[in-house]
């Protein structure tokens, strides 16, 4: 399977997006980055930590969160983009469900879009497909507002899987290349603890797609609610969950410790070389 010249190039070894959320209530580092001059040294130490991608967030997906305005997300997100863009060279992406996000950001150099909610908002797909970005179709059952209250699956991987299906048929319908595609089963997105670990062990279901697969389980409930660990105290469960994804065909790891990641990744690919 050939991907896009982005995609091609550089999933060759596994890719390391580091998470930067510039949402008020953001996940687990509290909001810290929230203002401009910080999110942009925050940028800086995630490039010199190793990052190969920066995933920018200007609008919450935990579990509980609400929505947030289309000027709102855009205020938070364009003029970090354009200022990265300007001062470095790495790759970025946008964490957005909102065409006219998705449209700004790919004018304004975004590399990948990000999209929670698989293009299935008004509009995404004619954006995308008005563009050559590669985008990130992740599964999610229900919102964000209530997606953890039942979870429920038939079986968790085919119904993914099926997911996957009906989504990558309906970008082709619309003019978005299968190549220009990344899969990502959505960790902790309307899944119990089982059911997250379930899909994390048999990743590598998904290889008969062929496309790329992001892994995003980085400072998780399904690592917090298992070890009995506050956010903060998540590293190790975070690195193990990045090596397993790995280890299952994850090509694009979505995480917040990126210095620990990238050092865990080299090990991996040393001991790969043996196999
Ligand atoms: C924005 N966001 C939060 N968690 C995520 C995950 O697991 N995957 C992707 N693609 N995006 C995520």
């Amino acid at each position: 399977m050939t991907h896009n010249k982005f995609l091609s190039e550089n999933l060759k070894k596994p890719q390391v997006m580091g998470i930067l959320n510039v949402t008020p209530d953001s996940f687990s580092d509290g909001g810290k980055f929230a203002t401009f001059d910080k999110a942009l040294t925050q940028v800086a130490q995630m490039i010199s930590d190793g990052a190969d991608i920066i995933d920018i967030g200007g609008e919450s997906t935990r579990p509980g969160a609400v929505d947030v305005s289309e000027k709102d997300e855009l205020a938070r997100v364009i003029p970090l983009l354009k200022a990265i863009k300007k001062k470095f060279t790495i790759r970025v992406s946008i964490d957005t469900s909102k065409a006219e996000v998705m449209s700004q950001a790919i004018i304004h150099g975004a590399d990948i879009i990000n999209d929670v909610r698989a293009l299935q908002n008004d509009g995404c797909l004619a954006v995308l497909a008005n563009s050559n970005v590669p985008v990130c179709l992740m599964h999610m059952q229900g919102l964000p507002r209530s997606m953890q209250e039942n979870p429920q699956y038939d079986d968790v991987i085919d119904d993914i899987k099926q997911f996957f299906i009906e989504r990558i048929k309906v970008c082709e319908q619309a003019g978005i290349k299968r190549e220009r595609l990344i899969l990502d089963p959505g960790f902790g997105f309307g899944k119990t603890l089982e059911q997250n670990y379930q899909l994390l062990a048999q990743l590598s279901q998904f290889k008969d797609l062929g496309l790329p697969i992001l892994s995003g389980t980085s400072r998780k409930s399904m690592i917090g609610n298992l070890l009995a660990r506050n956010v903060d105290e998540r590293l190790a469960g975070s690195i193990t969950t990045a090596i397993i994804a790995t280890q299952h065909n994850a090509s694009i790891i979505r995480v917040h410790d990126i210095k620990e990641t990238v050092d865990a990744l080299k090990i991996l690919s040393m001991t790969a070389k043996y196999q």
